[in-house]
């Protein structure tokens, strides 16, 4: 079965008062996240190997080599994440998940640090995580391009956040540190995040 755009959790107009528009949601979800679902269908159809494979097992298979499959996989993986790690009522951290950062990460506000720093030091495109290692303890992390957490073995994704500049040109220019802010501080979905726990 080919793979597909996912619904998204919320309407295009939703997040605007957030600070992410419609018009960018328009094209990055109906534009850019379809397009890799489109591309990673093309290369399936015409290879034998990947079909029948799940997108985690293609995104691990491909992992090591990289190329055109891998990046369309890992791209497609990331915008599933990435759409149900934003939230109309987002920004809110529930006790479970702010005590398990306290802990492991020095508190909230370290923590958005640590997650602005690895987005904003991410030359090119790529993304920022908050990671629960395999030893049990949260960890920022960021990959270029395609890559994620699972291809890397970093641990299991809390929360990825988009700093292709596809993601933030729209609503914030040029400005990549306020558009990790904003996201931070009122579009991430920290429910979902605790969820993962
Ligand atoms: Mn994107």
């Amino acid at each position: 079965m080919a793979f597909e755009l996912p619904t998204l959790p919320y309407s295009k107009t939703a997040l605007g008062a957030k600070g992410m528009c419609e018009e960018t949601l328009d094209l990055h979800y109906g534009k850019h996240h379809q397009a890799y679902v489109t591309a990673l269908n093309g290369f399936v159809e015409k290879d034998p190997s990947l079909q029948g494979k799940s997108l985690e097992e293609i995104i691990k298979a491909t992992a090591s080599a990289g190329g055109p499959v891998f990046n369309n996989a890992g791209q497609h993986w990331n915008h599933i994440l990435f759409w149900q790690n934003m939230s109309p009522t987002g920004g809110k951290l529930p006790p479970k998940l702010e005590a398990k950062i306290t802990s492991d990460l020095g508190g909230v506000s370290a923590f958005k640090d640590a997650f602005k720093a690895a987005g904003i030091s991410q030359f090119g495109s790529g993304w920022a995580w908050l990671v629960l290692g395999s030893d049990g303890k949260l960890k920022v992390t960021k990959t270029p391009n395609g890559s994620n957490p699972l291809a890397t073995g970093e641990g299991k994704v809390l929360l990825g956040c988009d700093v292709w500049e596809h993601s933030y040109y729209l609503d914030f220019r040029n400005r990549r540190p306020d558009y990790l802010q904003n996201w931070l501080d009122n579009l991430a979905n920290y429910e979902y995040a605790e969820a993962q726990l």
